[in-house]
């Protein structure tokens, strides 16, 4: 028997009027505060503020607005918990880390910005370097690959060298193929069932199936009713290597994820041990 890999669950909680699953629903700090609490007691092992939508077409939000939305809620469950911050922008990222954030999770991977290297460096912090394709008002216009994987693997190694040679501790970064950022269904499903080449890059491998439209393509589901879809994905990922899985439904995943872990390494305890 092998030591169980246990699960990192990344709980989401988007301070937006426009995201896609649950856009609006968290938009009053207290009211995201109060869902970030829950998402912690459900066993999410970090939260992931955000204050600006990456859905695909999304326009951005300026700075003092995403700097509104996201620090009330950053500092309020930083005081109870492991907080990340969803951003792009340097100043919403320092902000971030100077109210109790440990991680910033970049989907643009330091490309929007490449201050943001330099700043994580020096704070100290970690930070989830992710693939897309382009931007997000049109990276799902008829995104190409010649071979999805090899190009997202080989992005990733850029970036991470790239953030390593800016000072970021190498022990401290996370990569993600970034599901549905400039990708077809197809393109989705390769990169998960050939996650492990992803994950031969060194670092943990995070990934985000919730509740996204390839899952709505393939079931026919609106997105609150994608959490079967969500849980396959997660577990598929769990076993071909993936560390960290950003969810909006915690409970829910971390069962099947530790039933899974459970299963694959011959180990378990009861939750009430
Ligand atoms: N997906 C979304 C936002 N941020 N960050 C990472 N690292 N990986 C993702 O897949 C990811 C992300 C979009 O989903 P949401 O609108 O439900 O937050």
């Amino acid at each position: 028997m092998t030591a169980p890999r246990r699960p990192v669950i990344m709980g989401v909680v988007n301070v937006t009027p426009d995201s896609f699953s649950d856009g609006g629903l968290f938009l009053e700090a207290d009211v995201a505060v109060e869902h970030g609490r829950r998402l912690a007691a459900e066993g999410a092992d970090i939260l992931d503020v955000g204050g600006e939508s990456t859905r695909p077409g999304a326009e951005p939000v300026d700075e003092a607005e995403e700097l509104r939305r996201v620090l009330p809620v950053v500092e309020a469950l930083a005081a109870g918990g492991r907080v990340s911050i969803d951003t792009t922008k340097p100043a919403v990222a320092r902000a971030g880390l100077d109210a109790g954030a440990e991680l910033v999770n970049d989907v643009s991977a330091f490309r929007f910005d490449p201050e943001m290297a330099g700043l994580v460096a020096e704070a100290g912090a970690g930070c989830c370097l992710m693939h897309m394709l382009g931007e997000p008002r049109t990276m799902q216009e008829d995104p190409r690959y010649e071979d999805v994987v090899s190009e997202v693997k080989a992005f990733l190694e850029e970036r991470l060298a790239f953030a390593v040679s800016e000072g970021v501790a190498e022990d401290r970064v996370w990569l993600d193929p970034g599901i549905g950022f400039g990708k077809s269904v197809d393109h989705n499903l390769e990169l998960l069932r050939r996650l492990d080449e992803i994950v031969a890059i060194g670092r943990p491998v995070a990934v985000g199936t919730s509740r996204k439209s390839f899952l709505g393509k393939l079931t026919g589901r609106p997105e609150l009713e994608r959490l079967p879809g969500t849980i396959a994905t997660n577990l598929i990922a769990y076993e071909r290597g993936a560390s960290v899985f950003r969810v909006h439904d915690v409970a829910p995943v971390a069962d099947a994820l530790n039933v899974a872990a459970a299963t694959v390494s011959g180990e378990w305890t009861s939750p009430s041990a």
